[in-house]
């Protein structure tokens, strides 16, 4: 099966979205038409689904266009926002746009007329994958909610020819295919080819004598343009219209001419592929940067055509630019943009001629920065050497700006060089490297962390120092979720009962959902949610069928694990769990056993071995556990391959049980966790990221709560935990892990998995023995409440209620009024 499939949809809910009545269905009708003749080329006879898609994108686009021309035009009352990320994970556009436009049913019905399934059309359009993960879904879901809650925004990134690569499996190994969403042309976007700056890179710095006094000027030996593409992004209702901006990059030379002449046609390209590479490819590094050239010339390249462009429109709105800071607030989405900050300098200081001072102060005042993760491997860095060949001008204000903060520290606490060495720019340990962390902390006045448990560590964690010194920087700013497209887009079975229960309120006001608190108990409303579940359950069970051969009974508990693959998410205590199980259910086949599905999907990076390892296990699991005669159906493990946005909206309505079990301290925030309670599966989950703060809104009661807490773990780790006992202990954990070692699950290899194991025993760095026990009575209390069905529909229901409040134009409202000084101008 083609991993791209169509997945069956169900009717949506009528009203479910932002419906403007009166759109004229016939008219609707007409422009696809004329958009497919006249935009695309094509006939209805002649065209393929593709092209229905297209001529149905730009039909309406059309009608987002006026709205964003206007909201675009002149200088505006508000302050802007610029998003800089280098990852946006958008996914598929034409139900975002229908949706927030109120258009859904309409071009269903124009589609209909024209003899078109919109379904399938849906389904032709590419899944784009400009991002990781959570990160880059964040930056996603943040634009619709800027859109939707109306603050002028503009998100800037990179326009990857290629985005995350596509997973496929041989004999239950990853493979990376190359993605390519751009084959068939991008009916969203418009291409700006006269909006384009010049990025220049290497060289040296030179000072002249103007009228002024002396001055640097950067005279880089390499220049690449970055050339603009625009997606205009609706909000509900299409009440704003902000823009997602994204660099290309192009070489100034399309040709040489000199060696194409002498015949080296290879060579008279060579430069332009050179150069372009910048934009080809997005690296499929979670969490851990990529220690690339390439990849700090992606950063130095998006983060300056961003600076140069929204300064460029500020001088022209405000003539000057002494008070940017009034009028621009630039959120730094991780480190990876952070080299704009020492850009922004040279900008204000070598070009506009402002003083040190004055430029520092309007930096400050136009930084804020989000950190994601406190993963010491995951905080970039990179080395001196490199940053001084490739920009020598930053460097040196770096080191300026180095100098100015660790004079100020040293005022305060005098003697005290620890504070100096933490606190460094420079990291003096590693062969000289310059931390980013600090430079993004330095140049912003808001540093926030993205769950009440992750602010609360990076304070005393990496930014002990710094917090200590600016007490008032760090600032919490709990992750969230936009539920236009993780419930109404998603899943508009729930939503059409949700409204049919409390009124389509919701749509608008998240908060809404605690109307059905009092409903919690009601066994008609229970019974209308479980029949909407099960319709997506068996579209979900036919997806796995189509891709993996296997069939599922839409019965049974469907236990969901997907999200990147990565030690500390622990994907392998969860397959632990599952053997264990398979060995309880061979042991005693007489017992009473509830069916289970144990579904997984994420990739691993291409680099990331142990990560390729546990998929790999996962997959050897499900062959063998698949095709036991004495399972008789009552267990079933899938990985589900190329795990992507869209694959996201099909399982996620479909969950019953959400995993959630990382080592505490570990996961900052988690999103998946919250659109998988919103959407009603019950969290197994560890007290790690979000997960806290979806229990405290939840209650005890609806969640699965065990295992170490993140201040156990750091006691466990200072004492030097030893696995070995930890497995002693557990007679069930000692049985999972030998018959792993021992090859039962992999037979053609048996000692494929023995260094997995030995490792586990030796430095169990995730805690998995440690927490094993706790998750396998989790599991038994899971069981014991999915046998009472009523308790368990109630439990779900109090999720779906109680959730409202991780909706992202929640968090945008706190990033706003917290940080960027703005005022929504909706909701
Ligand atoms: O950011 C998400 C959080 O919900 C997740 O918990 C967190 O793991 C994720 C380097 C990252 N942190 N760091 C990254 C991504 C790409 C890269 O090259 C780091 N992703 C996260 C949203 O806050």
């Amino acid at each position: 099966a083609s991993p791209d499939s169509p997945v069956a949809r169900p009717q949506r809910a009528a009203a479910a979205d932002g419906a403007e009545p009166g759109v004229d269905v016939g008219k609707l009708r007409k422009e696809i038409l004329a958009e497919l003749i006249y935009s695309v080329g094509r006939t209805p006879e002649t065209a393929s689904t593709r092209d229905w898609f297209v001529a149905t994108a730009f039909a309406v686009r059309d009608r987002i266009v006026d709205k964003w021309v206007k909201d675009h035009a002149g200088p505006q009352p508000q302050k802007r926002v610029y998003y800089l990320s280098l990852e946006f994970l958008i996914g598929r556009l034409l139900f975002d746009a229908l949706n927030n436009l109120g258009l859904t049913e309409q071009v269903t019905e124009a589609l209909s007329g024209l003899g078109v399934d919109i379904e399938k059309v849906r389904a032709a359009e590419p899944d784009a994958a400009l991002g990781n993960g959570g990160l880059g879904r964040l930056a996603a879901c943040f634009m619709d909610s800027m859109a939707s809650i109306g603050v002028p925004a503009f998100g800037y990134g990179i326009r990857y020819d290629h985005g995350l690569f596509r997973q496929g499996m041989r004999d239950g190994w990853q493979q990376e295919y190359p993605e390519d969403w751009l084959s068939f042309g991008n009916p969203w976007e418009f291409a700006h080819p006269e909006i384009d700056y010049r990025i220049g890179f290497g060289g040296y710095v030179e000072q002249v004598m103007d009228g002024a006094g002396p001055r640097h000027v950067w005279r880089p030996a390499e220049t690449v343009e970055a050339v603009a593409f625009d997606t205009p992004v609706a909000g509900w209702r299409g009440r704003h219209v902000n823009t997602l901006r994204l660099w290309s990059a192009r070489a100034p030379d399309p040709i040489s001419l000199d060696a194409f002449n002498r015949g080296d046609y290879v060579g008279a390209l060579a430069d332009r592929v050179r150069i372009e590479s910048i934009s080809k490819i997005l690296y499929p590094s979670d969490e851990t940067p990529a220690g690339q050239e390439l990849r700090l010339r992606q950063e130095y390249f998006f983060a300056s055509a961003s600076l140069q462009d929204l300064i460029h429109r500020h001088l022209h709105e405000h003539g000057e630019v002494r008070r940017l800071s009034d009028h621009v607030a630039i959120q730094l989405n991780d480190t990876h943009p952070a080299i704009a900050v020492p850009e922004l300098m040279r900008i204000l200081i070598d070009i506009h001629g402002l003083p040190w001072g004055e430029a520092w102060d309007i930096t400050v005042a136009t930084f804020s920065y989000t950190n994601h993760t406190l993963l010491p491997e995951a905080l970039e860095s990179w080395p001196v050497p490199l940053m001084e060949r490739l920009l020598p001008r930053h460097m040196q204000i770096i080191y300026m700006i180095n100098a100015l903060e660790l004079e100020a520290a040293r005022k305060r606490r005098p003697g005290d060089d620890e504070l100096l060495s933490t606190i460094s720019l420079i990291d003096e340990n590693n062969g000289r490297r310059v931390r980013m962390g600090v430079l993004a902390f330095t140049g912003s006045h808001k540093v926030n962390g993205v769950s009440a448990l992750h602010t609360d560590l990076m304070k005393k964690t990496v930014f002990r120092e710094l917090h200590a010194l600016h007490p008032d920087r760090i600032v919490n700013k709990t992750n969230g979720i936009t539920f236009r497209r993780w419930l109404a887009q998603a899943n508009p079975r729930l939503t059409a009962t949700l409204i049919e229960a409390i009124g389509p309120g919701l749509l608008d006001d998240p908060n809404e959902l605690e109307k059905l608190v009092p409903l919690a108990g009601d066994s008609a409303l229970h019974d209308k949610l479980a029949e909407a579940r099960r319709a997506n359950k068996i579209d979900l069970a036919r997806v796995i069928a189509e891709r993996n051969d296997v069939w599922v009974d839409p019965d049974a508990l469907f236990d969901v694990q997907i999200k990147r693959i990565h030690e500390y998410k622990r994907q392998l205590l969860n397959l632990l769990e599952t053997v264990a199980i398979y060995n309880a259910m061979r042991a005693q086949p007489m017992r009473a056993w509830m069916p289970r599905v144990k579904i997984f999907a994420g990739k691993a990076a291409a680099s990331y071995r142990q990560a390729k390892l546990t998929i790999k296990l996962a997959n050897d699991i499900a062959r063998t556990v698949n095709s036991d005669p004495t399972m008789r159906g009552l267990l079933k493990v899938v990985f589900l391959p190329n795990y992507n946005v869209s694959l996201a909206e099909c399982i996620i309505p479909a969950a019953d049980l959400s995993e959630q079990i990382s080592t505490a301290g570990m996961e900052a925030s988690g999103t998946g966790n919250m659109k998988l309670a919103l959407n009603g599966a019950l969290t197994i989950g560890t007290l790690d990221g979000a997960n806290v703060e979806i229990r405290e809104h939840v209650g005890d009661d609806n969640i699965f709560i065990f295992g170490l807490t993140a201040e156990e773990v750091e006691a466990r780790k200072r004492r030097g935990f030893d696995a070995r006992a930890a497995v002693e202990a557990s007679p069930m954990l000692r049985q999972v892990l030998d018959s792993i070692r021992d090859g039962v699950f992999s037979p053609d290899d048996p000692t494929r998995y023995r260094d997995l194991v030995e490792g586990l025993l030796n430095h169990d760095t995730f805690l998995v023995t440690a927490d094993f026990d706790a998750y396998f009575a989790a599991q038994r209390q899971v069981f014991k409440k999915w046998r009472d069905r009523s308790s368990w529909m109630r439990s779900s229901v109090i999720n779906t209620a109680k959730v409202g409040w991780f909706s992202s134009d929640r968090t945008i409202g706190e990033y706003a009024s917290e940080i960027w000084n703005v005022t929504p101008s909706v909701g």
